[in-house]
């Protein structure tokens, strides 16, 4: 008996042991089985995801050998680059007798009613230049015709405006170029706004036409005054503002009438607002400006040194927010937009 339970104990233990062996065996063969179709199954995985890919490829492929792109969707235009490559730098400029509106106009087919936009990239500011006016007719036609190139060999886009005082009364700079603020931005906002005088040309073409993030004043020098500042803190001929600063400071006092100070109460409005004035370099901020003797109609304001002592007072009410005017006509004409303005005269 002692012998026969031993051989039954070790017959039961070498089935479980076989069991054991025949089920880890039939374990590997799976594994191994799985192993094998794995691999197929990855390059099956791959196989879609090429074919997923394949249409998009054929698509190009056939686009590209079919109607052209911009036959069907316009070419995107892309940012002019920060430096144009049409600029020339320092200019011989010419004031002929001779020179006519009608050739100015044929030379600048590109502008409409006075605007213009580069044509094959996007400008990187919309400028809107103001230029107040009352018969100066020979010095706007020379203007335009360094102007409009100029402006196009630095890839802006945009507008000129011409302010026309209506009348005779005493002439008032300051007020005329805040209408033109006004009525400039009821045709498109214009991010920047040049204040410009009719008879100062640049002479070259580097001293850019836009806005910085500070106020920028553009005259360091003119051929009448050697090309040297007139003085420190002189903001006067042509500046540039962009539409939040002007706003900021309210724009220009309307209270100056006749020659002189409405320039440096901008300069004081701008300080007060803790606003640092910013010039190009002296070698590229040159004028000329075309001679011309002081006009009837806008004689030296006596009262401009004691206007100039309560700029600090009253710039919040005195300003954009206070002008008032008459507008008696806007004509489009070619090379730019003639407002012609009645504002009034002086309250004295
Ligand atoms: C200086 C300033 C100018 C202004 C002025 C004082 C420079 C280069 N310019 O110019 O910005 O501060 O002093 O008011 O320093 N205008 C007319 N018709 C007139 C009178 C004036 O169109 O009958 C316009 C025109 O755009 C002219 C501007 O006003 O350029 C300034 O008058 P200005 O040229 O007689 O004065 P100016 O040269 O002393
Ligand atoms: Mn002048």
């Amino acid at each position: 008996m002692g012998l026969c339970s031993l051989l039954c104990k070790f017959t039961r233990r070498a089935k479980y042991v076989i069991l054991l062996v025949l089920s880890l065996s039939l374990l590997a063969w799976i594994a191994m089985f799985l192993g094998e179709t794995g691999k197929p199954l990855l390059v099956l995985s791959a196989t879609a995801q090429t074919l997923i890919k394949e249409p998009s490829l054929r698509e190009k492929l056939a686009s590209s050998t079919s109607t052209p792109d911009h036959v069907n969707t316009p070419l995107p235009i892309v940012e002019c680059p920060q430096k144009s490559p049409l600029l020339r730098g320092a200019l011989n400029l010419s004031f002929e007798s001779s020179l006519k509106l009608t050739d100015v106009e044929s030379e600048n087919k590109g502008v409409t009613d006075g605007e213009y936009k580069p044509p094959d990239c996007t400008a990187r500011q919309s400028v809107a230049i103001l230029i107040p006016h009352r018969k100066r007719e020979r010095h706007l036609l020379y203007l335009l015709h360094h102007l409009h190139p100029f402006l196009q060999r630095q890839q802006l886009h945009y507008g000129i405006y011409v302010i026309q005082q209506a009348g005779d009364a005493t002439f008032n700079r300051a007020k005329l170029l805040n209408v033109g603020y006004l009525e400039a931005l009821k045709d498109y906002s214009w991010e920047c706004f040049i204040f410009h005088d009719v008879d100062l040309v640049p002479e070259n073409d580097h001293n850019l036409y836009v806005c910085d993030k500070q106020p920028k004043h553009l005259v360091v020098g003119r051929n009448a005054t050697g090309y040297k500042l007139r003085y420190k803190g002189y903001f006067g001929g042509v500046t540039a503002m962009t539409k939040a600063q002007f706003l900021k400071v309210n724009g220009f006092s309307n209270t100056y009438w006749g020659w002189g100070g409405e320039d440096d109460d901008l300069r004081v409005r701008v300080e007060l607002q803790k606003m640092k004035i910013v010039r190009p370099p002296a070698h590229v901020a040159r004028y000329t400006m075309v001679f011309h003797k002081r006009d009837s109609g806008n004689e030296i304001n006596k009262d401009r040194m004691r206007l100039l002592g309560r700029t600090s007072l009253v710039w919040r009410k005195d300003g954009l927010n206070s002008c008032s005017y008459k507008t008696v006509s806007v004509e489009r004409f070619p090379l730019y937009v003639n407002i012609t303005v009645d504002i009034g005269k002086p309250q004295r």
